[in-house]
């Protein structure tokens, strides 16, 4: 049988936009595969050490920059905007956590949703390309600068809070791309309309952004409730306010942000189900049946509870006592401190009794001598 022709480069742009749109991407824009402007200001962040103990990061920043540096092949990047439900459920059970849960988290893993999607918007562009072409998928744990590569591509701007905004929707939205060795003519690069507002700036309550454009991971409640293993410093717990896992202030507050989509969150029923009391009090594996197939499992039980507990010294709800408490009897040494925090952030006698209690039980020496010393100055 004689080969197919290859389509015109246009052509193939309709096919894979037209498929793509069949496949329920809500925006596709294309671009080369060419590193993007800023890529370089990568290396000085992570010199910095802005990336806190996200070392995976540190790996292959030349591919993060050019992905031609990894795959001679690439010629275009097709990429891809995920919108996600921007609202709470309207009926959700009495004292649900999922208000202290950031929007894209509010539901099954975004990975595993997109997954049949991506892997079949791959295999339609082998198929279109036709014999030699090369195509890859990839969501959020590629080797890519994602944002600038989707502003550049005409999805939308990167705004001063680092966040991919679409101009239609708006930035309550996850990227996914396509690379591919197919050659095709990029779309016109967003514009910026920031202009002269700095409400993201102002508002992050732990002041990540040392400026604009730039964020600092390590003061970045997202980063510190996901990706942050060990104790969180005492002096951001304040400002984590009511966050138990990512955060959404600097969305929230861009005004880009009213239009968007107001879908509603379809967490299940573990999920919606799960309180802040059960976080801090429930079963390890009752904890881990009620977050499994959502993205709360990358932080993990154990660092779930030690934001919990931050949570709880934040908001000092009386009827979260008795599951705080039950949370300093947790086997890892960061929970048990994040429990004293809150029981000292608490100072009421309820919490003063629960931690003269729990001194009598704590088996590391410095975290005994830490609540010993705190009950010595909260008595004098
Ligand atoms: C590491 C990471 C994080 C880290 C660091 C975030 C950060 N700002 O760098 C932490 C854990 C803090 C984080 C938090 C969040 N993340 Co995140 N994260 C990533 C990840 C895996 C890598 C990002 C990265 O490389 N950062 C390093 C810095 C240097 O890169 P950058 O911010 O992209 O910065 C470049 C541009 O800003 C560029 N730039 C562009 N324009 C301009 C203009 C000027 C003038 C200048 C100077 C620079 C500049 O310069 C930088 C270097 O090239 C990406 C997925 C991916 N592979 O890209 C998701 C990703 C960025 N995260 C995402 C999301 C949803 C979030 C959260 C909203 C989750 C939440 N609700 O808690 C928050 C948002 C916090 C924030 N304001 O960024 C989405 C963003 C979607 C969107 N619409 O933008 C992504 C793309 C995942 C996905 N596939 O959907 N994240
Ligand atoms: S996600 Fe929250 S903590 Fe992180 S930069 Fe935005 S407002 Fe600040
Ligand atoms: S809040 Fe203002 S400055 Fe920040 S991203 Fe939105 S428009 Fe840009």
């Amino acid at each position: 049988m004689p080969a197919q022709p290859m389509p015109e480069p246009a052509d193939l742009k309709s096919a894979i936009r037209a498929l793509a749109a069949s496949l329920g991407f809500a925006r596709v824009g294309f671009t080369g595969a060419e590193a993007v402007e800023h890529a370089p200001a990568l290396q000085g962040w992570l010199q910095q050490g802005r990336h806190g103990t996200m070392d995976w990061l540190e790996r292959t920043p030349e591919w993060r920059m050019d992905i031609r540096s990894r795959y001679g092949w690439a010629r275009s990047f097709v990429m891809l905007l995920v919108p996600y439900a921007a609202e709470l459920p309207e009926r959700l059970p009495k004292g649900s956590a999922l208000k202290h849960i950031a929007r894209y988290a509010r539901g099954e893993d975004y990975h595993e949703r997109s997954r049949p999607a991506l892997k079949a918007l791959e295999d339609g562009i082998l198929a279109l390309g036709g014999p030699g072409t090369r195509a890859l998928w990839y969501q959020d744990t590629g080797p890519f600068l994602e944002r600038p590569l989707a502003a550049r591509a005409g999805l939308g701007w990167v705004g001063k809070n680092t966040m991919l905004i679409d101009p239609a929707t708006g930035s309550f939205s996850l990227l996914a791309l396509v690379l591919t060795s197919l050659p095709l003519e990029p779309d016109t690069p967003g514009v910026d309309h920031c202009g002269t507002c700095t409400r993201c700036l102002e508002a992050c309550p732990t002041q990540a952004f040392p400026k604009a454009f730039e964020l600092d991971a390590r003061r970045c409640i997202s980063y510190l409730t996901i990706e942050h293993a060990g104790a969180i410093d005492p002096a951001l717990r304040p400002g984590m306010g009511s966050w138990v896992f990512g955060c959404d202030i600097c969305n929230e507050v861009c005004p880009w942000n009213s239009k968007a989509p107001r879908g509603q969150a379809e967490p299940g029923e573990e999920l919606a189900g799960l309180t802040l009391a059960r976080l801090l009090a429930a079963r390890p594996e009752h904890l881990a049946k009620r977050i499994a197939g959502t993205p709360l499992e990358r932080a993990g039980e154990a660092r779930l509870r030690r934001n919990a507990a931050i949570v709880a010294g934040n908001l000092r709800d009386d009827a979260l006592l008795p599951s705080l408490e039950q949370s300093g009897a947790h086997e890892d040494a960061t929970v048990r401190e994040a429990v004293y925090w809150a029981l000292l952030r608490y100072g009421t006698p309820g919490a003063k009794a629960a931690l003269a209690r729990a001194q009598r039980h704590e088996v590391d020496d410095s975290l005994r001598e830490m609540v010993i010393s705190a009950l010595q100055s909260w008595r004098a």
